[in-house]
């Protein structure tokens, strides 16, 4: 009887410390992936990019270079993304011709995930249904230790469409909140609520290829932000 039990205390400790195993492999496997998130632009309009990360990290440093092609894209400014609220960052716009580089520190480390900064470009000499490339060049990221943080990256590209407004989900031109409105009901019932094929791109306004409420959000931050704007003048 005794045995029984040694024999099945031993298996059970077994099962744990080859599933942890297991999971410490993959664990090992997948970084956090640093990803450009850019989707549809008008000619000759400004758009941003967000720099993201997909999962928390603690970072206390770090320094990207995005390369773009300045035929097609001109860069206006960059700031710290919605992510960090604190710290020092820096952009050196004049880098070179077409690479942009951002760098972003602060005394303790910060847990982070989502929007580590904001890219503003403008594009130019691109007609509609052509698209350019954004990359992401030498970049690093560390901790307050001073240990770097390993991660991948995913570059990324910008259409040129024309009859684009971003968040404009109804299609009268405007991003308000009745667009963000018309982003929720859509989520409720896509039959009773449906959304122009033509506007689709519009409504998805992290271009993830997802309508939820995350856009929705997004529209109503924006919104929100205008209105300060606004006041503020
Ligand atoms: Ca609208
Ligand atoms: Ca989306």
């Amino acid at each position: 009887m005794l045995k029984k039990k040694t024999a099945v205390l031993t298996a059970a400790v077994l099962t744990v410390v080859l599933s942890l195993n297991l999971f410490s492999v993959s664990a090992k496997k997948k970084l956090p992936e640093i990803s450009l998130q850019c989707g549809y632009a008008q000619e000759n309009a400004e758009t941003t990019v967000s720099l993201n990360v997909n999962e928390k990290i603690s970072v206390s440093a770090f320094s990207f270079e995005i390369f773009f092609d300045p035929k097609k894209l001109s860069f206006e400014d960059a700031s710290m993304g919605s992510a960090l609220n604190y710290g020092n960052f820096y952009c050196n716009g004049e880098y070179s011709d077409d690479c942009v580089r951002i760098v972003w520190s602060d005394s303790e480390d910060a847990n982070v995930s989502g929007e580590l900064a904001k890219l503003k470009f403008r594009t130019k000499n691109a007609e509609t249904g052509t698209k350019t490339g954004l990359y992401i060049g030498y970049s690093s990221m560390g901790n307050e230790k001073f240990e770097e943080i390993a991660f991948d990256t995913v570059d990324s590209e910008i259409e040129i469409m024309q009859d684009y407004i971003w968040g404009d989900a109804n299609g009268d031109g405007e991003t308000t909140a009745a667009d963000a409105v018309a982003i929720n009901k859509y989520n409720i019932s896509r039959e009773l609520y449906p959304i122009n094929n033509k506007y689709v791109i519009n409504a998805d306004i992290d271009y993830n290829n997802i309508i939820n409420l995350s856009d929705s959000d997004g529209v109503v931050n924006y919104i929100m932000k205008q209105n300060r704007k606004g006041g503020a003048i």
